[in-house]
């Protein structure tokens, strides 16, 4: 059996973010993972080149479209090489190899009398490069993108899809492999499904309004359209079209022995889903076996998005915490699937709690107890009868069919169980008071043994994640081996070596100190109120940097405790909203006036994505009254509003106050 995984490949007009490092990094984690099992994987990424999108860019700064891809390309190639992903090929559709494909895959299209002329006209997305009915622009604009449609007017060649349309249900319905549904997770299956019942137009697949483009075989003036050039790129990688066609005879063959699968975000999924399959139909050859689509990182609320420019990048992330922290973040932040907004924030509480802690910590204490008590070394006893055993036992069961059925987040959701198992059983069995009390003992031995043996275990079903660290703590514990060199037999208990030197090493995962990270961050590149990285996920409004929940010394997501002293110290008081106005040139920041008791002052808050002025005049709020003023966009802030920051979102809610509540009234 052989298995094939794909990402999209990217545009080209602007550098990677957050978004596209996620499933670069979910393909990657998958591929590791079937690697581990000494599968036949192959992976492919690349760069998707042509468009009126890359053309415009080119427009713009009054270079060749070329020069743009060129620019570009090699940071998608390079962030990837720097993440350690393991992709076996880079296709551009600037390539000769690919042009030859997708030439060849028209030739069928043709063949098969799927294509003809026609004029045509309508709304179109430069940003999804696809046209829109009507009905599905929000005011005039994509959905996806917010940015105004084009109407545009050519004579096009158009691709019979509408005949696909009872041949695409069945594939909905029977899956292209019995028992893969062919789009997964299942509500994206449905609602692909929804859209093809509801029938199907044909679907232009030339431009005549742009040059930038694989020129149509058989019309002049034509180029072919960037969704048609680019779905290909899945098989001109492997030699469709050419004079060697092995690997497409190895990955992409007739039957069930072999799996492809399509890694997309959901924006795409139609056309993996609808497009590609119809395309392939058409031509006469195989289907994949899955597409498989996730959710949006979001940032401020949306989709994060180049043409929106809303992006994070991870670059000042990975300089200060190294590549396997971030792999980690990612993959166990979002549910597979579903959106998730992304904070420096939260990956610090979680860098903290899982890597620094729950990894670093749980692996510095059990190495440094076992190395004291056995001279540097690993135990010389083993145990195959314990806790620690049984809870890995079910940790790999559980990781396993996490990974094979793309639930990415529960396959780390294991390892986190897995750690605390072993945390916990140190904990539990006190050997530094065992080792005082009796001496070395085989029960010493075996608690080590148990305890290390563990660890090894769960480094393993780390690296598709994180394979970098996971080296490094087979390393430390007497065991190393490359993530590559990874086979199932090294998830099997017993696998530490007896009596083998060890030696405590500086921590894995130093812990993280936010405050000092953000500072320094500032200090770096000055930021705005309306940039400032805490703005957009914590309470409402701000005037001083909120606290960031990582304490110093205390266990990770737990904010330090205070006595009620310093509690007290805050003033907290009713107020009433009299005006209110969103501040000029801010997304998020709203200027109010309130009144508490006889007084009234001016607090900026950053609500404004939540609430309209209108909806915020005469209403109660909570303020922290005795806040040191701040100057927020040019404007001076005297105070602080409470607000609720909603899980996910971030998005906040204002705390409610009886009306009845006389202003200027204390809160404690
Ligand atoms: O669509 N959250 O390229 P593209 C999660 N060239 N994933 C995101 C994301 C976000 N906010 N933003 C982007 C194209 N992605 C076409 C693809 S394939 C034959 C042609 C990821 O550069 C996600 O995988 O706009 C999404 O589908 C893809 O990047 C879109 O990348």
């Amino acid at each position: 059996m052989s298995r094939y995984f794909t990402t999209p490949i990217y545009y080209v007009n602007d550098r990677p973010h957050i978004g596209h490092l996620y499933t670069t990094l979910v393909t990657d984690t998958l591929t590791r993972f079937h690697r581990l099992q000494g599968e036949d994987v192959r992976f492919l990424t690349g760069t998707d080149e042509h468009g009126q999108k890359i053309e415009k860019v080119a427009k713009r700064e009054g270079v060749a479209p070329i020069d743009v891809a060129d620019r570009h390309a090699p940071t998608f190639r390079d962030l990837w090489k720097r993440f350690g992903v393991a992709n076996d090929d880079f296709i551009r559709t600037t390539e000769p190899r690919h042009r030859i494909g997708v030439t060849e895959l028209i030739r069928r299209l043709e063949a098969a009398g799927d294509l003809y002329v026609a004029g045509h006209e309508g709304w179109y997305c430069v940003g999804c490069e696809a046209f829109y009915p009507e009905k599905d622009l929000e005011g005039g604009k994509c959905p996806t993108h917010g940015t105004a449609a084009e109407w545009q007017k050519e004579e096009n060649v158009f691709f019979r899809l509408s005949k696909y349309q009872d041949r695409l249900l069945e594939l909905y319905e029977k899956g292209s492999v019995p028992g893969i549904p062919f789009v997964f997770p299942e509500t994206r299956l449905n609602e692909v499904r929804s859209f093809v019942s509801a029938g199907l137009k044909d679907l232009s697949v030339s431009r005549t309004a742009i040059e930038w483009g694989i020129p149509f075989p058989g019309h002049p003036g034509h180029v072919v359209y960037v969704w048609l050039d680019a779905l290909t790129n899945y098989l001109t990688a492997l030699g469709f079209g050419s004079s060697d066609e092995e690997l497409v005879a190895r990955y992409w063959p007739e039957g069930d022995e072999r799996r492809v699968t399509h890694l997309v975000g959901k924006d795409i999924l139609r056309f993996h889903a609808v497009f590609w399959p119809a395309f392939l139909m058409s031509a006469g050859l195989p289907l994949p076996t899955q597409v498989v689509s996730h959710g949006f990182w979001l940032k401020d609320q949306r989709k994060m998005s180049k043409s929106v420019g809303n992006v994070v990048r991870p670059d000042a992330l990975v300089d200060a915490f190294g590549v396997d922290a971030l792999r980690w973040h990612l993959i166990s932040e979002m549910s597979f699937g579903q959106d998730a907004s992304f904070s420096d924030e939260a990956f610090l509480v979680r860098y903290n709690s899982d890597l620094a802690n729950g990894l670093g910590n749980t692996l510095s204490r059990a190495v440094r107890m076992a190395s004291d008590a056995f001279g540097a070394a690993t135990p010389g006893e083993r145990c195959d009868d314990n806790d620690v055993k049984r809870v890995a036992e079910e940790a790999v069961a559980t990781w396993d069919a996490a990974f094979r059925g793309c639930r990415l987040h529960e396959a780390a959701e294991a390892i986190r169980t897995l750690l605390g198992a072993i945390d916990g059983y140190i904990t539990a069995k006190e050997p530094w008071k065992r080792v005082k009390a009796e001496g070395v003992t085989p029960a010493l031995h075996r608690i080590h043994f148990n305890a290390l043996e563990g660890l090894r275990i769960a480094a393993v079903m780390l690296a598709p994640i994180a394979p970098g660290a996971s080296a490094e703590v087979l390393r430390r514990l007497g065991t190393p081996k490359s993530a590559e060199e990874l086979r199932p037999s090294d998830l099997a208990w017993g696998g530490l070596p007896l009596g083998a030197p060890l030696a405590p090493a500086a921590p894995l995962f130093p812990r993280a100190d936010a405050k000092a990270y953000f500072a320094e961050l500032a200090k770096e590149s000055p930021v705005t109120e309306e940039t400032k990285p805490v703005a957009a996920e914590v309470p409402a409004a701000a005037p001083a940097a909120p606290a960031v929940p990582v304490p110093a010394a205390a266990p990770a997501a737990e904010p330090a405790r205070i006595s009620i002293e310093e509690f007290f110290k805050a003033d907290l008081r009713v107020a009433e909203i009299i005006a209110a106005e969103k501040v000029e040139k801010s997304k998020k920041l709203m200027k109010m006036r309130v009144r508490i008791g006889e007084e009234e002052r001016t607090i900026v808050a950053g609500i404004a994505t939540a609430y309209t002025g209108e909806q915020l005049v005469g209403r109660k709020v909570v303020v922290v009254a005795n806040l040191l003023p701040a100057k927020l966009m040019g404007i001076e802030s005297n105070g602080m509003v409470l607000a609720a920051s909603l899980p996910g979102t971030g998005e906040p809610s204002l705390l409610a106050v009886d009306p009845s509540v006389p202003s200027g009234t204390k809160v404690k």
